[in-house]
């Protein structure tokens, strides 16, 4: 059966999970979260005791939500607690590394959907103190470390899910429609999570912001209710859009979503390191230096900021190989931190060589690939003249403003590790005159579907976990069928003969289909095969070189793919086009 055109995620889902966040005058304290940039989440509770895995069964994905996961009635996953005692947690490591890491303030999961308070309460015996071996508080620890290592502090807090708890949401396994007459959300509202709340914003000083979590169905009088004591506790207190119903001071985008439109205001992107955000045995998935920068700086060129997490053990320790990647990005950050602390969203598109972040009369060229051209072009703008630097080392580079576009000429290496900033100052006002499409010779040029013009197809917005809460993110073409096409208009800065890549997916219908592909004077058709039975929401792609052709540049050029014979609509879905040089 061919996919069911389902919509974009659905704005109730994002509701659900609280993506949207309110439009409303400045916070107090957003200057301090949009100069901030980078942020460390922990996710540390019981769950790290267990560690995915289960009466010996092993667990793979989100190691958080084991308790559901493997239906553990309360009674027994309360026993984690008994062997909980994390001797190797030591607030000060935690504070330095996340100094160390070039993070500006952490958040710790304070209570997640286990319902385990990690710190001293009166509202519920569940907690730290009172029932495990352990009976320290690590919140109070961590929030002297920060205050004395000048880091930010904040907590996350469940306010719908709680699987401990018969009134909250969440623990369908054990609390059945039976008990539903007598569940009262509201009872755990007023006897858990506002009295919980209220701890967290009076007895650990001054606290940054509040995360909270997946709203799902909560009624808009909980989360005013929510809102309006923070408000009255600690006035400064940043509020996430999870807290839902739009009452958010800023969004938090999906997991692990780095956008491609930014959304106006305060936003962030939460990452894993790996695959899950509480400690698993078993995931050693770590997201290497050069891939977190590469995030960091794409996040930060739009505005955003990166909240990158780490999962400690039960021993309380932070995983080593995830710590030792961590101290390196803040190595890097070290030598070009000015290029991302309190810069503003790029006034320039990302490029094949990477994006920019700005400050007034500067522009900071990150350079995610390098190009073995001798040089890059900020193309598309004009200014009155420039000077050009590598940021970390301050060698001058030789650059000039041609028709083109700012032309910045490069040593054959890169001269920083994992990604080059380049420092350029800038004479005069920077004006973009074309926002176009650029291709750029000697570097591998990607044109994404949002970009694309579209005829007898759509766009389409699809989030999909990957192992279980893993979750991944990409907008597509879809509804593609014979006659259907997608073109993408740019500038060529030159010529090239280069492979063109193209990722897709296609389900056994649609086995054997056939594109066409068009760019300048060159046309030919290709098969495309069944990538495996993705559905909707789960795309399996394939990246499969199509070909060779040259790309006669330098001026404007159209690259289009036609459906010629597609054997079902909407059963083959395109994501991405890549022309690389053929080296
Ligand atoms: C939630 C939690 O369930 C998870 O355990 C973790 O704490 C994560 C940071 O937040 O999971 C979500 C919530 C929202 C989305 C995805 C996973 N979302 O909006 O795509």
């Amino acid at each position: 059966m061919p996919r069911k055109s389902s919509p974009e995620k659905p704005s109730e889902m994002n509701d659900l999970w609280g993506a949207n966040a309110g439009s409303r005058g400045e916070h107090p304290r957003a200057a301090w979260f949009r100069a901030s940039k980078y942020a460390m989440f922990i996710h540390w509770g019981l769950y790290a005791q267990a560690a995915n895995v289960w009466l010996g069964k092993n667990w793979h994905g989100i190691a958080e939500w084991l308790m559901r996961r493997a239906k553990i009635p309360v009674r027994e996953y309360e026993m984690l607690a008994g062997s909980f005692n994390p001797q190797g947690f030591n607030a000060e490591e935690w504070a330095l590394l996340a100094k160390a890491a070039g993070m500006r303030y952490l958040v710790l999961t304070a209570k997640h959907h286990e319902g385990f308070a990690m710190f001293k309460s009166k509202a519920s015996a569940y907690n730290i103190v009172d029932a495990t071996p352990f009976r320290r508080d690590p919140i109070a620890e961590l929030a002297a470390a920060c205050r004395k290592h000048g880091l930010g502090l904040g907590f996350y807090y469940s306010q719908f899910l709680d699987w401990h708890e018969k009134d909250a949401a969440g623990n369908d396994w054990e609390f059945g429609p039976a008990d539903a007459p007598e569940r009262n959300f509201d009872r755990y509202l007023q006897t858990k999570a506002l009295p919980q709340i209220t701890e967290l914003l009076t007895n650990y000083g001054e606290v940054a912001l509040i995360w909270f979590d997946t709203p799902g169905t909560i009624s808009r009088a909980a989360c005013k209710s929510l809102q309006a004591l923070i408000r009255k506790l600690q006035p400064n207190c940043l509020i996430n859009s999870r807290i839902g119903n739009g009452l958010g001071d800023y969004s938090s985008l999906g997991d692990q979503e780095i956008p491609v439109h930014p959304p106006e205001g305060l936003w962030e992107t939460v990452d894993t390191h790996n695959d899950t955000w509480a400690y698993s045995r078993h995931d050693h998935h770590w997201k290497g230096p050069r891939e977190l920068v590469s995030r960091l700086c794409r996040v930060v060129s739009q505005g955003g900021t990166y909240m990158l997490n780490v999962g400690p053990t039960g021993e309380g320790r932070i995983p080593e190989a995830s710590a030792e990647i961590l101290r390196r990005v803040g190595v890097w950050l070290g030598r070009n931190g000015d290029a991302i602390y309190g810069t503003t969203r790029s006034p320039i598109a990302a490029q094949a060589w990477g994006v920019a972040t700005s400050k007034p009369g500067r522009l900071f060229l990150h350079l995610l690939e390098w190009p073995h051209s001798g040089r890059i072009v900020v193309p598309g703008v004009k200014v009155a003249g420039v000077q050009a630097t590598v940021l970390a080392t301050g060698d001058t580079l030789a650059a000039e403003v041609m028709d083109a576009g700012i032309v910045v000429h490069l040593p054959s290496v890169a001269p920083e590790s994992p990604t080059t900033v380049i420092a350029l100052e800038l004479s005069g006002k920077l004006e973009v005159i074309d926002r176009g499409h650029f291709f750029h010779p000697g570097l591998p040029n990607l044109f994404h579907a949002p970009f694309a013009g579209l005829a007898g197809c759509k766009r389409a917005k699809r989030q999909w976990m990957e192992k279980f809460g893993d979750w991944h993110h990409a907008e597509m073409i879809e509804g593609f069928a014979t006659g259907s096409s997608a073109c993408w208009n740019f500038t060529a800065l030159g010529g090239e003969l280069c492979n063109v890549f193209l990722q897709y997916d296609c389900l056994p219908e649609a086995d054997g289909s056939e594109l066409e592909l068009s760019l300048g004077d060159v046309r030919w058709a290709f098969p495309v095969q069944c990538t495996g039975n993705g559905h909707a929401n789960r795309p399996r792609f394939r990246r499969e070189c199509l070909g060779v052709v040259p790309v006669q540049g330098p001026g404007p050029l159209v690259l289009k793919l036609t459906g010629t014979d597609i054997k079902c609509t909407n059963a083959v879905r395109l994501e991405t086009v890549w022309l690389e040089p053929v080296g």
